[in-house]
């Protein structure tokens, strides 16, 4: 027997001491699969033109490799995929569309535009999700989108908002399943409005407007984005959390939860249960803010297990998306989706491991020593066995062996680029 089978013998016994069958939970966390962005291979460029981000979002750091090309990006994926646990989707925003050399204006992209990421996700057996992008373009330069003041630039975008609504459909449709498309916008002022009212009813409009055009459910559904602030918009973002939390549940659509837009102290943890109330499902944008919405990569921190544990006690699986959203630029970016996704589903294996229904006995009665005492002793579990075994049993390297891999990749691929 490997040592890792041997030390999850062991672990296996230490958990079902408390009430948890780890091979469940192995069972129950393969089927939790975890949308990887595709923008943190390439710094948010995409492929329409050479000009890199603008609007609202910053990505810091010059190291090298970033991926320059459909096939590099999805070979930097294929490889990050290799060594992260479970199922996995992709997350495609609309720059990254496949125009063969030609200008294709943002509100006349189609589903053939995207049908090499289809046929390679097809291939690699995951969904895929999708974003209209409205920043890093001139008729976003002026920091408004949907809802600008001028009627045109605001039909351009509520265009591209239908537009890939359909592609989203399409791409549902040829993976069978279901296909979340993400609204952000960046829409802001520097500095103080005189009118907040008028901007936020423009993009009520838009959102009516883009809405309003029927797409399949089964295969297509919408998200919203809210932000409290960004570079540029400091005084005041459009689409604040509360104007996106009563617009998701007047639509009953998807609300978008980004673990950096909202006030440091303020965590998305705690926000899951009560949006379910009212919402049909959540998606997550799961990132880490250092003092500001810098989307850092992913660590496994209190908060990002207050997310899963959220996830997995309230058995919202189903009805919680998990995307993750983050661009580090100063590492690896390869590494980057692979600690942040392996994090990710660290978090996830660390919830499914915890005794709930002791815990939650010891609350129901009163007893909140014994749910502090368990919670507190859960920490000090053989953790890592299970995790191993888990990366084992899915094929993944175990440990830090991934970055060797990484390493090996970086100086024969990434480096020649
Ligand atoms: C921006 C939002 C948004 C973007 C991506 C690229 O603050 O978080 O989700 O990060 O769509
Ligand atoms: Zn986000």
């Amino acid at each position: 027997m490997s040592s890792i089978a041997k030390s999850y013998e062991l672990a296996r016994e230490a958990y079902a001491a408390t009430g948890v069958d780890t091979d469940k939970v192995i069972e129950r966390l393969a089927k939790v699969a975890v949308s990887l962005h595709c923008w943190q291979g390439d710094d948010v460029f995409g492929f329409e033109s050479s000009v890199g981000l603008d609007g609202g979002i910053q990505v810091t750091g010059n190291y090298p490799g970033r991926a320059r090309t459909p096939e590099q990006l999805r070979a930097d994926l294929e490889k990050a995929f290799g060594m992260i646990p479970g199922k996995k989707r992709l997350n495609v925003h609309a720059i990254y569309a496949e125009t063969n050399g030609k200008k294709v204006e943002r509100n006349e992209l189609e589903p053939a535009h995207f049908a090499n990421w289809i046929d390679w996700a097809k291939k690699e057996d995951i969904g895929l999700d999708f974003n209209p992008s409205y920043f890093s373009h001139p008729n976003a330069a002026e920091g408004f989108t949907l809802s600008h003041r001028d009627n045109a630039i605001r039909k351009y975008w509520v265009e591209h908002g239908i537009a890939c609504r359909k592609i989203g459909e399409a791409m549902g449709k040829a993976l069978n399943n279901a296909c979340i498309t993400n609204f952000w916008i960046p829409d802001g002022y520097k500095d103080v409005p005189a009118d907040r009212l008028a901007p936020r009813m423009r993009l009520k409009e838009s959102l009516d407007e883009i809405f309003a055009v029927n797409i399949d459910k089964n295969y297509n559904r919408d998200a919203v984005e809210c932000k409290l602030f960004g570079i540029g918009s400091e005084s005041y973002v459009v689409g604040s959390h509360e104007f996106y939390m009563g617009y998701a549940v007047a639509k009953q659509i998807l609300l978008c939860l980004d673990a950096g837009h909202f006030h440091p102290t303020e965590v998305i943890s705690d926000k899951i249960s009560s949006a379910l109330l009212w919402v049909p499902e959540v998606l997550l944008h799961v990132s880490r803010g250092v003092r500001w919405d810098s989307d850092h990569v992913v660590m496994l921190t209190d908060e990002l297990r207050a997310i899963a544990e959220e996830i997995v006690r309230g058995n919202f699986m189903n009805r919680v998306h998990i995307g993750l959203d983050f661009f580090d630029a100063s590492i690896n970016r390869i590494a980057a989706w692979v600690i942040g996704a392996r994090n990710m589903q660290k978090a996830l294996m660390l919830a499914m491991l915890e005794p709930s229904e002791t815990l939650r006995k010891a609350e129901s009665c009163g007893d909140y020593t014994t749910r502090l005492a368990l919670i507190e002793e859960a920490k000090s579990m053989p953790f890592s066995a299970v995790w191993d075994f888990y990366c084992e049993k899915q094929g993944v390297p175990v440990g830090t062996k991934w970055l060797d891999e990484v390493k090996t990749y970086e100086r024969d691929v990434l480096l020649k680029r």
